[in-house]
């Protein structure tokens, strides 16, 4: 038995969370099935099990396991086919790219988000995101939201991306790795969110595109707000 505890809005079929998207993709990419547990933020007593306080949480045969890049090591140990993170300086390296997509990517996103965020919320989480946000940048949610210079920042953080890809169908070369799906996940915040602050056809957008497709041929369509 597998359980995938995931962040969820109003709507429990819309998973808006970068991390847990992460972890989905690490799971197709194992081929491994398991049962989701769409949470909101005012359910989060139903993780108070794993110790703290973030999802993803992944329970896998009894065993809890939290936080993406964790839960990525661990599926490795657990089900070697198919590495994701792989041996030593692999693992390294992913773990180094993933700290600097996130430090690059994960500002502009907000920017863009975090009104969609907050408007995919249920209703009564909504003082709670806000509040726990607005302590978090020290700032009112209306004021850290700026999706147009998101979006130029966005850009600017991808280019380096937009550049590697030319010449290769993933990040990590002739087939997807821990590193697509780390990034992966994060643009999967914006596109379930509703946006694409990214071209369809650049580099970028073709290789989005390869992985959420691929995704979404073994696993049904993914769910995006309307809004
Ligand atoms: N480093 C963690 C980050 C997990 C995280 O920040 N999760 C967010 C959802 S995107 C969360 O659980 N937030 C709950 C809250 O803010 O109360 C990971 O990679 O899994």
């Amino acid at each position: 038995m597998r359980e995938l505890y995931e962040l969820c809005g109003a709507d429990r079929e819309l998973l808006f969370s970068p991390y847990c998207w992460r972890v989905r993709l690490a799971l197709a990419h194992k081929g491994l099935d398991f049962h989701s547990r769409p949470i909101r933020f005012g359910e989060k007593a139903a993780i108070e099990f794993s110790g703290q306080k973030l999802v993803p949480v992944l329970v896998d045969d009894g065993q809890s396991v939290h936080d993406s890049v964790v839960i990525f090591a661990y599926l490795d140990a657990r089900y070697p086919q198919r590495p994701l993170l792989g041996d030593g300086a692999a693992a390294e390296r992913a773990r180094l790219v993933e700290r600097l997509s996130f430090h690059a990517l994960r500002m502009p996103l907000l920017k863009i988000l975090l009104l969609r965020a907050y408007q995919a919320c249920a209703e009564e989480d909504r003082d709670y995101f806000r509040s726990s946000r607005e302590q978090a940048f020290g700032m009112p949610l209306e004021e850290m939201a700026d999706p147009q210079g998101g979006e130029q920042q966005l850009r600017q953080a991808l280019a380096p991306l937009e550049a590697w890809l030319g010449d290769k169908p993933y990040l990590e070369g002739d087939e997807a790795g821990a590193c697509d799906y780390l990034v992966a996940g994060m643009l999967l915040w914006a596109w379930c969110l509703g946006v694409q602050p990214w071209a369809e056809e650049s580099a970028v957008g073709v290789w989005f595109t390869r992985i959420r497709q691929a995704y979404e041929r073994n696993h049904g369509p993914i769910k995006r707000a309307s809004f």
